[in-house]
């Protein structure tokens, strides 16, 4: 019996987690004789994934720091990718891993493997939704925990389905995860969303908390994304987040970092940028401004940020 690792991106955020969690326990019940651990890329977890997965006693995610390199006739470390495939956002050391699965919800980045490989990527709202759809597939029957997990991070990722990348299917599973727990998932979203505080995060962990670097037009550019039920109370600190931004992206050598602070109950981003704004501003249209420039409907970082700065490098 080998052990597979099985986890989300950097810097996770609820689904990143969560899915890696999930499908690790969905693989365990189909007894394939390897044995799935869920870890994460870093050394703490939002808080509202921490607190759902001590609800009902679900151990932490193992940190994984780096894969070191097989020892000689030894084979390479087993790992499963979730909520992303891009090298840029996976473990340090991959190089060093045989990647066996990946199951995502993100544009296909730079993964090779050796072998054939279980790969499922679904444009859905959220990779828990995949995960949703994987236990049905498998004919899995799910505990009432884990579909209120999956639920949490279908609510986190698709901003309580308000997000553009919300799809049918994510409604569909969304109503039918809901039914089963007896809550009505945008409500109960609310009371995931909550669950994270309002105002209690420094300006340091509104910027690095949920961060993505992305290879744009020769450049690294970091897309940051600080989600609240309360975007005044955070941008009071907006001279803090500044600096914190500031230090980030040099200590990282990025070229230039956006920070969104997205408020999820108004429905829009107060867009912060750093750097080399060349990219930013001709991607989103905006002029880099000290506080900000408000975007309404923008809650999505893959879809309304991250692709049209990606468009803007090429
Ligand atoms: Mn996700």
């Amino acid at each position: 019996m080998s052990k597979v690792y099985v986890f989300g991106h950097k810097n996770p955020d609820n689904d990143a987690i969560m899915s890696a969690v999930m499908f690790a326990q969905l693989k365990n019940a189909l007894n394939d004789g390897n044995e799935y651990v869920p870890c994460m890329l870093s050394q703490g977890m939002p808080k509202e994934t921490e607190l759902m997965l001590e609800k009902h006693g679900f151990d932490k995610p193992q940190y994984l720091e780096k894969i070191e390199p097989a020892a000689d006739g030894e084979a390479k470390q087993q790992v499963v990718l979730t909520d992303h495939n891009e090298s840029s956002q996976t473990v340090d050391g991959i190089e060093n891993a045989e990647i066996v699965g990946v199951v995502d919800h993100h544009r296909i980045g730079d993964v090779t493997t050796a072998n054939p490989v279980f790969f499922v990527a679904l444009p859905w709202g959220s990779t828990c939704t995949i995960v949703t759809y994987l236990f049905k597939a498998y004919g899995v029957e799910m505990s009432d925990a884990q579909a209120e997990c999956l639920l949490s991070a279908m609510m986190t990722d698709t901003v309580m389905l308000k997000s553009p990348t919300t799809t049918d299917v994510d409604r569909t599973f969304a109503a039918e995860l809901g039914e089963r727990l007896g809550v009505d998932p945008v409500e109960f979203g609310k009371a995931v969303f909550k669950s994270r505080g309002a105002g209690d995060f420094t300006p340091e962990q509104m910027v690095s908390r949920d961060i993505k670097c992305f290879e744009i037009g020769g450049q690294q550019v970091y897309i940051g994304q600080y989600e609240t039920v309360d975007g005044a109370a955070a941008l009071e600190q907006l001279d803090g987040i500044r600096e914190a931004m500031e230090a980030y992206r040099t200590e990282k050598g990025g070229d230039a970092l956006v920070l969104l602070v997205t408020d999820i109950l108004e429905e829009g981003s107060q867009v912060l940028i750093c750097g080399d704004d060349t990219i930013p501003c001709k991607g989103l249209g905006i002029e880099n401004k000290p506080e900000g420039v408000w975007m309404p409907g923008v809650l999505s970082r893959k879809k309304q940020v991250a692709a049209p700065l990606i468009a803007a490098g090429e």
